[in-house]
């Protein structure tokens, strides 16, 4: 018999599942924030974490609890918007599971079951991440992170790399060989193009020299791989590189696959520093080339997105992260960033609004001084056209 307290507690998540989400009051001309996050650990279908059984768990407990759900991958597939989210068990291990729903806002709806995804090696530990490309070669690819113990007396210590598999639903998948950098040890926020570059696979690459350290990576990469099904990446492009005192000092990021755009890519990516209150990451934005897509056209200053109010919070405090974003048809954009490792939110764009804003904004200047000078441009424009009157 199923326990009698399911059905009140069904109730309560089907109140949160069609919750309707509406724009916040937050203003900045650039993107609109929403009232409240698209995924959190309670969208978790309560199968998934319940025995219902009124007899093998009379006391209702949770058996398999959830963490948080986060960073998610995002494509639109047969007219549905299609997050496939980071999702965190109690014991700390993440795994991918689809949700779906017809609007880009609200209604996500996780499918009866996590993605199976299958294993290259015993030791991979935990998988998270996920990047979703609908590439021009028919397959939908997934890059995500794989990480496996460094087998050293930190316990701590570990190796990332970027695991790849494919498939045409988000439901089945074929897992290929990780991919392989010849010049870096560890890979994470590892992004594939959606179109072949000289006729290769090309990914966006974050060369790190230890798990959390990118010490010598200089920031965002770019490679050729000649083979999915055994992707080499040799020589790995420098495009948008870590500067000090910037939003990206201590690391950067690939996040939401880039979309291809009249201007450039547009990507969508994040930035580290460090502070005496640990990491603060934030969002930032690029355009890269069409020809050369390792080439940086334009980097405004600072930061698109940064963590605010209860977005500040979480198990990994003062972070915003993205790794999937969805242009439609017509230019309308949908940004999935998860906050402080916990929760997934939506902002909303267009694809012009965000070309404006890469191209429109000043670069940083690197140096107080001449941000003072460009403040002071700006106020003088402005000082000039409100005496004009
Ligand atoms: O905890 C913040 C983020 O840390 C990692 O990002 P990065 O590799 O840039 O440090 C990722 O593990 C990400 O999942 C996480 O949100």
């Amino acid at each position: 018999m199923i326990h009698p307290r399911y059905e009140m507690m069904n109730e309560q998540q089907e109140m949160l599942l069609s919750r309707p989400n509406k724009k916040s009051s937050f203003y900045n001309g650039i993107y609109d924030r929403y009232e409240h996050p698209v995924l959190t650990r309670d969208h978790i279908p309560l199968y998934w974490r319940y025995d219902l059984d009124a007899e093998t768990n009379p006391h209702f407990e949770e058996r398999l609890g959830i963490n948080a759900v986060f960073n998610a991958g995002a494509i639109k597939l047969d007219g549905r918007y299609c997050l496939v989210a980071r999702v965190e068990g109690n014991d700390r291990k993440s795994f991918f599971a689809v949700a779906e729903s017809d609007d880009p806002t609200e209604g996500f709806r996780f499918r009866s079951h996590p993605i199976r995804m299958p294993v290259n090696a015993e030791d991979e530990t935990n998988v998270y991440d996920m990047r979703l490309t609908q590439h021009e070669d028919g397959w939908i690819y997934g890059v995500f992170c794989v990480e496996k113990s460094a087998g050293t007396a930190d316990l701590s210590d570990a190796v990332a790399s970027a695991g790849i598999a494919r498939t045409k639903d988000l439901a089945n998948w074929e897992r290929l060989p990780d991919l392989i950098t010849l010049r870096s040890p560890q890979q994470r926020n590892v992004t594939l193009l959606p179109e072949f570059v000289d006729g290769k696979y090309a990914f966006y690459t974050r060369p790190m020299d230890g798990f959390i350290e990118t010490g010598s990576g200089g920031g965002i990469g770019f490679g050729l791989a000649d083979d999915i099904t055994h992707a080499v990446i040799d020589e790995e492009r420098m495009t948008s590189i870590r500067r000090y005192h910037t939003i990206t000092e201590s690391k950067n990021g690939a996040g939401a696959t880039p979309i291809k755009t009249d201007r450039g890519w547009l990507h969508i990516a994040h930035g580290v520093r460090n502070t005496a209150a640990g990491l603060r990451y934030v969002i930032y934005c690029f355009v890269t080339d069409l020809k050369e897509p390792w080439k940086v056209i334009a980097e405004p200053g600072g930061y698109l997105i940064a963590p605010q109010k209860g977005e500040r919070v979480g198990d990994v405090s003062n972070v915003v992260f993205t790794n999937g974003a969805i242009a439609d048809d017509n230019g309308d954009l949908y940004i999935y960033y998860a906050s402080s490792d916990t929760r997934l939110h939506v902002a909303s764009s267009t694809v012009d609004r965000l070309l404006d804003y890469a191209f429109g904004c000043p670069a940083d200047a690197l140096r107080t001084a001449k941000c003072v000078e460009q403040r002071c441009e700006l106020i003088d424009r402005n000082l000039g056209l409100l005496m004009d009157k």
